[in-house]
């Protein structure tokens, strides 16, 4: 890949002589020209602004100095204007600017670019006018220097191990889940368990899992919310957060009172978790949670997570089914019982889950879903359990 980089502050690129896209220029997987916008200047004041047409604050640059820069170096190039004004870069752009040979960056100062300029462009290349971000910078050379990094460790053969790539930030949608190292305990503060077992297939669903609850609370713009399909369409569909376990608290002990009314005695531990137990339950288990999008109430939620107690294979806990009242019998909670199932690590052999052995609408949904009874398996009291062996698929 060629990159040419126009701006009048030429200094300002430097970095991109320095560690990655130095490796990337030594390893000749890389070329890259920094150009002083001046040398294309005829004035002996080399000027490259002016006051703006239509008056206003600051000054604009003129078209001339840029028709000449790009005319020498940006013909049959894509040529990415830095701007405020332009579409968001994303990892999706990098993904495809590192497919092209040749990238022109022209960076602007003063209020801007005369937009003449990047009419001719168009005339020499392909042009992408792109931003950072959604903040004011005074310059284009910090997002050429940014959208450089994103793209050029890209490139095929620069990153040491290609797997790499594939786990990062973004590259699932997701953000990154958190990244320990020794020692074990430091301040007091120690590594989660769960990375210290060895157990590869509960560390690939723990940092699943912290990677979905990161991206839910701090970027659900990320997240696909609803079409998850199969009867949840029309429905925001999301991992939980903190903020949603009062609304889980209330739905839980509404969908449990009528567990109670249908086996009377029994002791129903949703109906004595505290909300603080509720909370605590959003890290410990994969949770999502259903909004209708018209008022955005919390109307359904499900969990699962991986347990190894029983078979060291792994089996996909199911629990907390639960549907608004109000909402139950239009196939809300087989839906949810769907979404489930395809949360679970894809080598997982067996779902399971329990529910009253007095609730009989549930079981007969479990059993439509292809739940089969288990007498032969440890139920809590009053409880049945039933599983399902995993990728079995059921005719609806
Ligand atoms: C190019 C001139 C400064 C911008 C008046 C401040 C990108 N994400 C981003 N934020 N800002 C820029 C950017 C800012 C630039 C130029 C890019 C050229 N300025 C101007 C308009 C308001 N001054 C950017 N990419």
């Amino acid at each position: 890949m060629r990159i040419d980089v126009v701006s009048i502050f030429p200094d300002y690129l430097a970095p991109l002589g320095l560690s990655l896209t130095g490796k990337a220029r030594d390893k000749g997987l890389l070329d890259v020209a920094v150009h002083d916008l001046r040398q294309w200047t005829t004035d002996r004041h080399h000027t490259v602004d002016d006051t703006p047409y239509g008056g206003g604050a600051g000054m604009v640059m003129k078209p001339e100095p840029w028709g000449q820069a790009l005319e020498a170096v940006a013909r049959g190039a894509t040529i990415v204007f830095t701007t405020p004004s332009g579409e968001p870069f994303t990892q999706q752009v990098a993904e495809e600017l590192s497919g092209h040979q040749h990238l022109v960056f022209a960076c602007g100062r003063y209020e801007g670019i005369d937009q003449r300029v990047i009419e001719h462009a168009a005339t020499l290349g392909t042009v992408r006018e792109i931003s950072l971000g959604d903040y004011v910078l005074n310059g284009g050379e910090v997002a050429a220097l940014a959208i450089t990094e994103a793209v050029v460790r890209l490139l095929p053969g620069f990153m040491g191990n290609a797997e790499s790539l594939v786990e990062e930030s973004h590259a699932d949608g997701l953000l990154e889940y958190p990244v320990y190292t020794k020692p074990a305990s430091w301040q007091g503060r120690d590594v989660p368990d769960v990375l210290l077992s060895g157990d590869h297939r509960r560390i690939a669903t723990w940092r699943r899992e912290q990677a979905e609850r990161r991206t839910a609370e701090r970027r659900p713009d990320l997240l696909p919310t609803t079409g998850v399909g199969r009867g949840l369409d029309g429905f925001d569909v999301r991992p939980a957060v903190p903020a949603d376990a009062g609304e889980l608290y209330t739905l839980q002990r509404a969908c449990w009172l009528q567990e109670l009314q249908a086996n009377p005695g029994v002791v129903i531990p949703a109906l004595d978790e505290s909300l603080d137990d509720v909370r605590r339950g959003l890290g410990e288990w994969t949770v999502r949670v259903v909004r209708e999008p018209s008022s955005g109430r919390l109307v359904g939620a499900v969990r699962g997570r991986l347990d190894t107690h029983v078979d060291p294979a792994g089996e996909w806990d199911i629990g907390r089914v639960m549907v608004a009242p109000d909402l139950q019998g239009r196939g809300l909670g087989r839906a949810l019982l769907e979404l489930v199932q395809d949360l679970a690590p894809p080598d997982v052999a067996t779902y399971v889950l329990f529910t009253g052995a007095g609730s009989l609408d549930n079981q007969r949904m479990y059993k439509k879903a292809g739940f089969r009874m288990r007498p032969d398996r440890q139920a809590p009291p009053g409880a049945v359990v039933l599983t399902k062996r995993a990728g079995q698929r059921i005719s609806r």
